[in-house]
């Protein structure tokens, strides 16, 4: 099922009319309206004129992080606050937040997108899904919820946390779908099977995961846990929020909305466009936004893009699962690490759980790399022999996929930090002990 049939399977000269379109008016839209890229399109030598074709994207100069940490709190903003009638804020580690703003047509746009994404999913007006990202400031619960009303699906806005009262109303109100990080699903799991329920007591049937990562096999250990179909989607407050793109139900990569974002792959360290095919940082232009608009925003994040047409029949480009980010790379003794290829080889060994952490430390002038992973029964703690025997085996795999000795360290089970939204699986302590 497609939610608008016509956009989604348009041909690649009527997407690339359209972007063209919607280029030179965002462009423009910018460049009369945000003061901040008045001055850098004109430093650059670009007057709205110059956008002639697509490629002339080439031109623009990318927008970072901290040019909107620069402009903290409204200084991107292209509308008079009285049209703004949303404010969200993406928390980031260190620092003011990034704050976003839409109005009303942003909000419309918004849950057009997000509703675009659930029905690729499969969700549908039968579905009973329970919300369980975190209500707020965060677009993720927001921005889920009024894309899945869009589609008459009946929301219950359980909000992240609490996880026993969460499972209840699971069982209780029949819930059909859920949307949360994966790393939640995978708790809520636990707690649920600690409660003393089992699968068959919950009518859950998909899952519409995102906001982190979540590997091939980390994605079969929820689906197995829950006897559901799980879906991969991405964003990001400062392009929208959810409904950047999301995984039909072949799952071969998730459809970007290429008629509200135009992406490009860059090489992170040199700037440089990437062929297609390639894999690299994510740029995206947004197409549409009013209040918010992004010209060639750097994500960070890492990936690839597929243009050919999806088996499903949509023909929008389709990205890869995110990598990881260019500033989440751990760099050890010179070898470039993603936690996501270490969950790869993680996740799917029969004796340890899916909850891991990394340690990086700087040791003298080396710098080591601890992977701490729970083991499913912890009575292997006993066993030296056994325990030595599966040490081995999981540093040799992760030798063979990152290229360098990890140390690796089993401990009880549930003994690792547990999330509700987002994930912390990084410790980088070097240069902080
Ligand atoms: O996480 C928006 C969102 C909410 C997307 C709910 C999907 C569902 P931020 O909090 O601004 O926004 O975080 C954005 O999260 O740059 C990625 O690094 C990461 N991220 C988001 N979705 C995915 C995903 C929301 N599906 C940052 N896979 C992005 C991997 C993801 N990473």
């Amino acid at each position: 099922m497609m939610w608008d049939k016509n956009t989604e399977t348009m041909s690649r000269a009527g997407i690339e009319s359209v972007q063209l379109e919607r280029l030179k008016r965002v462009v423009k839209h910018c460049y009369d309206n945000v003061p901040f890229y008045h001055k850098r399109l004109t430093e650059a030598g670009v007057t709205p004129e110059k956008i002639k074709t697509l490629s002339d994207i080439q031109y623009i100069p990318y927008t970072t992080k901290a040019d909107i940490r620069d402009t903290y709190p409204y200084g991107l903003f292209a509308v008079p606050m009285k049209q703004v009638v949303r404010i969200h804020a993406s928390s980031g580690t260190t620092g003011k937040p990034t704050v976003v703003g839409y109005t009303k047509q942003d909000i419309e746009t918004w849950s057009q997108l997000v509703a675009r994404l659930c029905m690729a999913a499969g969700a549908s007006e039968d579905d009973i899904v329970q919300i369980a990202f975190g209500y707020g400031l965060f677009t993720g619960a927001l921005g889920l919820h009024y894309g899945l009303e869009k589609i008459g699906a009946s929301v219950v806005p359980a909000s992240s946390g609490n996880t026993e009262k969460q499972i209840m109303l699971m069982k209780d109100f029949g819930t059909t779908a859920v949307v949360s990080t994966p790393s939640y699903a995978l708790y809520m799991a636990e707690v649920a099977k600690d409660m003393g329920c089992s699968k068959e007591d919950f009518r859950l049937r998909l899952g519409l995961f995102g906001s982190e990562g979540c590997s091939v096999e980390m994605r079969s250990e929820i689906e197995e846990a829950w006897g559901l179909f799980a879906t991969d989607n991405y964003g990001m407050s400062e392009l929208i929020g959810p409904g950047v793109s999301g995984e039909c139900r072949r799952r071969e990569g998730m459809h970007i909305a290429e008629d509200h974002f135009l992406p490009e792959v860059i090489d992170s360290a040199s700037g440089e466009v990437l062929d297609r095919g390639d894999t690299g940082e994510l740029v995206i232009t947004t197409l549409t936004k009013e209040c918010f608009p992004l010209l060639r925003y750097r994500t960070k994040d890492i990936t690839r893009l597929n243009y050919e047409t999806c088996a499903c029949g949509r023909t929008h480009a389709r990205m890869d699962k995110i990598k990881g980010r260019s500033d989440d790379m751990l760099k050890i003794r010179g070898v470039n690490v993603f936690p996501s290829q270490i969950e790869s080889v993680l996740i799917g060994m029969d004796q340890i759980g899916p909850h891991y952490q990394l340690v990086v430390r700087r040791e003298g002038f080396m710098d080591t790399l601890e992977v701490k992973v729970e083991l499913t029964n912890g009575d292997l703690l006993e066993r030296y022999g056994e325990l030595q025997e599966l040490q081995h085996s999981i540093q040799y795999k992760l030798k063979t996929v990152l290229g360098i000795v990890a140390k690796v360290q089993l401990v009880e089970p549930k003994t690792i930090e547990r999330f509700a939204g987002k994930a912390k699986r990084v410790v980088d302590l070097r240069g902080k002990e």
